[in-house]
Formats: C-alpha cells, sequence, structure tokens
C-alpha cells in the first residue's frame, strides 16, 4: 500500500467504498490520518476498515475537514455532495489525486498517465509490459481496475503506469505526468458532462496539469485531439496510427485501432529513454487483456470472441472490421442514439442479437441492415447466435453500451459470456 506522512493527522471524509475508495480510506489510516467514510451500500460500509468512523458525509458539517474524497463513480456533476463539500469550503479529490499528494515522499519515480476514450487499458497495460520487459520496475494502477494507493510503492527509478478517467482527472489537481497519453476522444460519458467540449476539455486537464518539462503524447487521428496537441505548449510527441504499419509481429495487438496504441505506446517508451529492440521485445510478448476481442472458445469450426469492454459504438467498430461473418450480440445501456461508428462494417455481419435496455432502439437502427433476433438477455443470444453461426463465422460479443442495466460492469458481462459460451450443449 501506498502512505504518506503528508496526510498524518489530517481530516478527511470518504464517499463511496468500492475499488477506489476503500483504497483510499486504508492508505489514509494507514497514514495517520482520522477518516469518516461512507456508502450508500451496506456490503461496501461492512468491508470499511477498522479506525474509519462511518458517516454519511452529506449529514455532517464538512467545516474543518482537509478532503472529500470521491470515487470515480460518484456523479459530481449532480450529486448534492459537491455543493454541501463547496460549502464547507473543502476540496473535493479522488484517489489519483492523494498518489500525487503522496509522490514526494516515494522514492525517485516517474508517471505516465494515459487517458482517451477507448484504448486507454490495452496502452496501458502495454506501456506497462514494455517498461517491465526492458528491466525497469514498474506499476500498474487507476481505472484499469487496480487502484493506485493499494499497489506496493516502487523503488528508485519506477515508473507508475496510471490509466486514468475524465472521471478520475475531474478529482485531480496536482498530478504532473512526466509524460501524458492521449489515445483518441469520441463522445463518451456524456450524462456526466455539459456537452462532448465539456467532456473533451476534461481530458485536456491531463496536460495542462504538467510542467515546461514533461511531454505529452498525442494520437492526432481525430479532430478533437488535434485540436489539443495544437494547444500543447511543452514537449510533444505527435503519433497516428498510420505510423504503424505491419502489425505482424504483435499477435496481441491485430486490427487498425491497436495501431494507433502501438504508436502511443512506443511514443512513451522512446520518451522514456527505451531502446528500440526492448520495444519490438516488449510489443511481441504482449499478451493482451481478457474481454477486449478476447478469444475465448472455438466450438465446431465457430469462434466465440468476448469484447464486453466495448461499451460504445466506436469501440465496437474495430471488432466488426475484425472478422469477415459475425453474429454479433450487442445492447445494454446506450450511450448513443445511432450506431453510425459501426455502419461500416455492417457488410461483415451476418445476424445481431439484441439485448438489454438498448434492444428496441438497436433492433429499429439495424433491421433495414440485417436480421436481427431481440433476444433480451444475454444467455439467449449465446444460444440463438450459436444455433445460428455456420464453420467459418465468429460469436461475437461486441455491446456498443454500458453493461449496468443487467450487470454489475462489463467484466461481470464478459464473464457471463464465457460462461454461456460454455454451458452450450
Ligand atoms: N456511491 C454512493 N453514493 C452515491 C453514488 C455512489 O455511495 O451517490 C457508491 C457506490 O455504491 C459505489 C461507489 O460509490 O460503491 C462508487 O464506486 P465506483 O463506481 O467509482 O467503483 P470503483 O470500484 O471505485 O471503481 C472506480 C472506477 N469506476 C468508475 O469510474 C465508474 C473503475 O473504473 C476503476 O477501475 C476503479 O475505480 C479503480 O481506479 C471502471 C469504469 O467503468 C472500470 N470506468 C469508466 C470507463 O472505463 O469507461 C470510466
Ligand atoms: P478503454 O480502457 O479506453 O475502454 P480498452 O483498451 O479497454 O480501452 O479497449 C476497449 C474497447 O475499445 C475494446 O473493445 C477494443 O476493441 C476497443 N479499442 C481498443 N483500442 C482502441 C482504439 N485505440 N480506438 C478505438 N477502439 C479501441
Amino acid at each position: 500500500m501506498i502512505t504518506a506522512p503528508a496526510f498524518r493527522g489530517k481530516r478527511y471524509a470518504v464517499l463511496g467504498l468500492a475499488r477506489s475508495g476503500l483504497a483510499s480510506a486504508r492508505a489514509l489510516c494507514a497514514s495517520g490520518a482520522e477518516v469518516l467514510a461512507w456508502d450508500s451500500r451496506e456490503e461496501a460500509r461492512a468491508a470499511a476498515p477498522a479506525g474509519v468512523q462511518l458517516a454519511d458525509p452529506l449529514t455532517v458539517d464538512l467545516t474543518g475537514f482537509d478532503g472529500l474524497i470521491v470515487s470515480p463513480g460518484v456523479p459530481i456533476n449532480r450529486h448534492p455532495i459537491a455543493d454541501h463539500a463547496r460549502a464547507a469550503q473543502v476540496p473535493i479529490l479522488g484517489d489519483i489525486e492523494l498518489f500525487a499528494l503522496a509522490q514526494p515522499s516515494l522514492p525517485a519515480h516517474k508517471v505516465v498517465g494515459i487517458t482517451g476514450t477507448n484504448g486507454k487499458s490495452t496502452t496501458t497495460a502495454l506501456i506497462h509490459h514494455i517498461i517491465a520487459s526492458a528491466g525497469i520496475p514498474a506499476r500498474l494502477g487507476g481505472n484499469i481496475g487496480l487502484p493506485i494507493l493499494s499497489q506496493q510503492p516502487l523503488p528508485a527509478s519506477g515508473v507508475y503506469v496510471l490509466e486514468l478517467s475524465s472521471f478520475q482527472i475531474d478529482l485531480t489537481h496536482s498530478l504532473a505526468c512526466d509524460v501524458a497519453v492521449l489515445t483518441n476522444i469520441t463522445p463518451d460519458h456524456l450524462d456526466r458532462y455539459d456537452g462532448f467540449a465539456d467532456y473533451a476539455a476534461a481530458k485536456e486537464r491531463l496536460f495542462t496539469l504538467q510542467h515546461a518539462d514533461q511531454i505529452a503524447v498525442i494520437a492526432t487521428d481525430d479532430d478533437p485531439s488535434r485540436m489539443i496537441a495544437s494547444r500543447i505548449n511543452h514537449r510533444l510527441y505527435r503519433v497516428a496510427s498510420s505510423q504503424e504499419k505491419d502489425a505482424s509481429r504483435w499477435p496481441a495487438l491485430q486490427g487498425p485501432h491497436n495501431a494507433q496504441n502501438v504508436a502511443c505506446a512506443r511514443a512513451v517508451a522512446k520518451a522514456l529513454g527505451i531502446e528500440d529492440d526492448a520495444i519490438e521485445r516488449g510489443l511481441q510478448s504482449y499478451p493482451g487483456l481478457p474481454h477486449r476481442m478476447e478469444r475465448v472458445a472455438e466450438r465446431g469450426g465457430v469462434l466465440f470472441v468476448n469484447d464486453s469492454k466495448a461499451t460504445n459504438p466506436t469501440s465496437t467498430a474495430p471488432a466488426l472490421a475484425a472478422y469477415p461473418k459475425v453474429h454479433w450480440i450487442l445492447g445494454g445501456q446506450a450511450k448513443t442514439d445511432d450506431l453510425d461508428a459501426c455502419a461500416p462494417h455492417f457488410d461483415h455481419v451476418a445476424a445481431a442479437y439484441v439485448i438489454g435496455e438498448a434492444a428496441p432502439l438497436f433492433a429499429r437502427l439495424l433491421r433495414p441492415h440485417m436480421p436481427v433476433t431481440e433476444a433480451g438477455t444475454l444467455e439467449v443470444a449465446v444460444q440463438a447466435a450459436a444455433a445460428a453461426a455456420q464453420p467459418g463465422e465468429t460469436v461475437l460479443l461486441s455491446p456498443a453500451c454500458a453493461s449496468f442495466d443487467q450487470f454489475r460492469d462489463f467484466e461481470a458481462r464478459g464473464d457471463a459470456f464465457r460462461h454461456f459460451v460454455e454451458a452450450l450443449a
């Protein structure tokens, strides 16, 4: 766990006790801070570390507290806690800001921060893999599902590689990344922002927090990312997917979207002074991540692919492009009211199976282009798709939606897909 003398004797309130909130509460307690914490879920409260006072910060006068730590999943754009904290003049922070405040007492290290709408986890895991396989101590943390405060501190000269969502950046005020990365920006999470420009501005803050001697790596394949690159006043490595033409040597990094991730990771590795042949070895040996175009089974010549992490149409598009005849399972909680980003690849789809809240909308959008089954649940969709698929075809879960209407998160959805595939007669 990462602890810091900076927190000793201070008072913090923590709202949200899932992964990041629990890690924050534990690190603060272990650092000698006084902690009041809450989660609206009783089972989350039950997991609070010993020594924490359980009380809802909304019902407490926060005057004199040193900070309110909120989890990224708490919508501070509309949650009353935001005004409550502001009225008491208490700063609102997240676990990444606590990491930034702990940095001065950690052994000398570097931080690489990765943001973007899609490709964050892949790029983060790939950068971590290249650095670690070059023999440099490295830690992975952040939105990838590993709160950084739960990780062991690195010895001197190590590199912390942090995946940062826009929600986490919103709660961060002093993290200056030695290398900050932007993969791309397309519409996402618009329920949490006052429009697309506001969401893009949240990502841009990662770069405005950097110092003059630090490095920005920006993939300039889309207009909003090009716009952000044009405003960088410090060192900038501009990269593009087109720089990575031959992916044949990197089995876990196929597809045009991965060319963008590779271009970013290569630039970061170079910025950190890693030699070209070590970068090449890292790209070749990168093992891939679960739930991202993950091959889960092959049955009777039919391939089953779990791409549960594709939670918006832009991230689903490359998966459709990757297979010639797809039985496409999609749906859940829609983030957009169209599937335009996927349309160029509709000719790869043999049939669609729609599930969850978005089923009626997606059925209406897709029927003019392909046969559609309103399956409702993932289990029915897997059974129907498996029954229809011919040898050589692919059953693909690439939902283009959030999972929260039917699952705890995208991981639970991907695990359920694997389970239903394994249960097929
Ligand atoms: N809660 C309350 N009151 C409220 C609202 C929420 O008590 O009014 C509680 C909830 O009951 C819950 C907690 O607050 O227990 C919110 O937790 P969380 O949703 O932030 O969950 P964590 O486990 O802490 O996960 C967070 C990130 N979650 C989100 O951003 C929604 C995880 O990213 C991240 O991996 C983790 O911290 C570790 O850093 C997930 C994600 O979906 C993977 N990210 C989005 C994405 O990738 O698109 C941004
Ligand atoms: P994130 O962490 O930003 O959600 P991931 O690396 O987990 O990104 O990938 C999520 C989904 O997006 C996967 O389904 C993958 O197929 C797709 N994807 C990965 N990289 C990119 C990219 N650079 N551009 C568009 N889609 C991508």
